[in-house]
């Protein structure tokens, strides 16, 4: 387990975009943001969820594209704009990017939503695929099938980031409604950071998007760093909640925005969290006697 150095702070950056129909706008605008966050000092920025393109199922397949495994080197080209773009930011600013999701396809044409973190050089370190797809038939309400246009991931994803001591989980807003994935990527992997880049919508955004960023940090000690596109009113597509949040590992919110595009800033004291382990001690004072969680695969 990573334990930063007491009073160890890291600045964290999250970058709420407002995404449009135009993939290479929406990568310049993300590139725009991110040297902005690097130029006011942050170490590890977060790019929200479906980025580079609508949040709607039947654009997945269009804007996919594919995407190399983890970790891969940098090299000046790689098929995906949208991947070269985050290196080539992480490498010029010595930044490390959680690159919020992007639709991948892979070679047999499955299509993926895939975040892929690069660090300060420009490597590729984790490529999360988001294991929990979200589909709902509400009846007489809504009808979101991801599982129509989108295969799910397999893995727990967390990775090292040794220039600032954090272990750094990823999952995409789906998945943070189930707490084993957090609670692995904590126990199995020791992650002190875990960051979800998260599309709620405007029912569930202020009945549990708060509430679950909230409780993940509390039940695993550790930060909850959540990215949202912002909202866009104005046309027919998704309406996304909004309000990019950082919570520290007792709870508190250390930031977070309302639904307008910007940037977020947190300064992250990773000793907090053992000292709030330690206060607490929930992690040592498992009853696994009784009751068991393991990862059943991809513990690296
Ligand atoms: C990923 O899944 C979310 C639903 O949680 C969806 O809104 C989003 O558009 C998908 N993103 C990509 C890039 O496929
Ligand atoms: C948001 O998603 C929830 C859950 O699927 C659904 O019940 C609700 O109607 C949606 N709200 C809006 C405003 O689209
Ligand atoms: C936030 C932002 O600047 N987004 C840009 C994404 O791309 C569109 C064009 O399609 C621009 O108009 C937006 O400004």
């Amino acid at each position: 387990m990573t334990s930063a150095a007491p009073g160890r702070k890291i600045k964290i950056a999250l970058c709420q975009i407002a995404v449009t129909e135009s993939k290479e706008n929406n990568i310049s605008t993300a590139s725009k943001y991110l040297h902005e966050a690097a130029a006011n000092g942050a170490q590890i920025a977060v790019l929200p969820e479906c980025w580079n393109c609508p949040y709607d199922t039947s654009c997945f397949a269009e804007y996919a594209e594919k995407l190399p495994e983890a970790p891969h080197a940098f090299s000046a080209e790689t098929s995906s704009g949208s991947l070269q773009m985050l290196r080539t930011v992480a490498r010029e600013t010595g930044m490390m990017v959680v690159g919020g999701s992007v639709p991948e396809r892979d070679t047999d044409g499955a299509v993926y939503n895939t975040s892929m973190s690069v660090d300060e050089k420009g490597d590729v370190v984790a490529k999360h695929r988001k294991v929990h797809l979200f589909d709902v038939a509400v009846p007489g309400g809504i009808n979101f099938r991801e599982s129509d246009a989108l295969s799910a991931g397999a893995q727990i994803t967390a990775f090292k980031a040794p220039s600032i001591d954090a272990v750094v989980g990823v999952g995409i807003c789906y998945d943070i409604r189930f707490p084993e994935l957090s609670m692995l990527a904590a126990r199995e992997h020791g992650a002190n950071l875990l960051a979800f880049p998260g599309a709620f919508n405007m029912t569930t955004g202020p009945a549990h998007w708060e509430l679950l960023i909230r409780a993940r940090a509390v039940d695993n000690q550790l930060y909850v760093a959540a990215c949202s596109p912002a909202r866009d009113e104005s046309g027919s597509g998704y309406v996304a909640w909004g309000h990019s949040s950082v919570v520290d590992p007792w709870g508190t919110i250390v930031a977070t925005t309302d639904e307008k595009p910007g940037i977020v800033y947190a300064d992250l004291d990773l000793g907090k969290v053992e000292e709030v382990r330690t206060a607490i001690p929930t992690s040592a004072q498992r009853r696994n006697d009784l009751y068991e969680l393991k990862l059943v695969i991809g513990k690296k």
